[in-house]
């Protein structure tokens, strides 16, 4: 995997609560036929070794269609498994730490929730910034206040890292908040919940790539 070049437009964050009954891999491989290009395995609540088993599962299959693997908020699962990178909130491991320990071995996303965190995290050295949350959202509640599209203009004036929007995003802001400058939707109800994950990743993907050529 060449982490220099890693394609952020459409970016999953699993979620198996979401999933209605549906496995993690299933999801993930039909967000990918549908033309996801990043996939982050987000396990909040399962034992160390569920997450483990259910990287990897994931992995050997992204791995196979040479997308990246980032595990939300975990060093050693990501480290467990060699996924692709991983993912911090403010108030995960400080940035400092994690690279003291990945070095440049893995990618680091950081969720910047202000245009304060999105300096500090360009400045720190983190390779890509999770704008958060642009809207609000039922699938995380405890968010910062919502950027909104505005917010993340500020942001994209001030770094020049790319950018990946998520929260309460889906067909019908998408391309608006490409537009507005991140280079990546990230989504997880417009996926994961979707009746047909790959037809839903699939319609995203196609206002990505019309919001991209404006
Ligand atoms: N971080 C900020 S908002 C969010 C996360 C993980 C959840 C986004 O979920 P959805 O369903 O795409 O709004
Ligand atoms: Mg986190």
């Amino acid at each position: 995997m060449n982490l220099e070049n890693i394609d952020y437009s459409l970016y999953i964050v699993t979620d198996r609560g979401l999933s209605s009954g549906r496995t993690t891999l299933e999801i993930v491989k039909a967000a990918v036929r549908g033309g996801a290009t990043c996939v982050q395995l987000r396990e909040k609540t399962c034992l160390t070794l569920e997450f483990i088993e259910q990287a990897l599962s994931v992995k050997e299959y992204l791995r196979e269609h040479n997308i990246p693997l980032i595990i939300n908020d975990r060093l050693d699962v990501a480290q467990a498994v060699q996924a692709d990178g991983v993912h911090l909130g403010q108030t995960d491991m400080p940035f400092g730490m994690a690279k003291a320990i990945l070095k440049d071995s893995m990618i680091i996303g950081i969720s910047a929730e202000s245009l304060e965190d999105a300096i500090k995290a360009e400045k720190g050295g983190a390779d890509y910034i999770g704008v958060s949350p642009i809207f609000a959202t039922p699938t995380k509640t405890d968010t910062a206040p919502p950027l909104g599209l505005e917010g993340l203009r500020k942001i994209r004036k001030a770094v020049r890292l790319p950018l990946v929007g998520i929260g309460g995003l889906n067909k019908d802001n998408a391309g608006e908040v490409i537009k507005n400058g991140a280079d990546g939707i990230a989504v997880v109800s417009a996926i994961v919940a979707a009746d047909d994950p790959e037809k839903a990743a699939g319609e995203l993907k196609k206002i990505i790539n019309q919001a991209r050529m404006i």
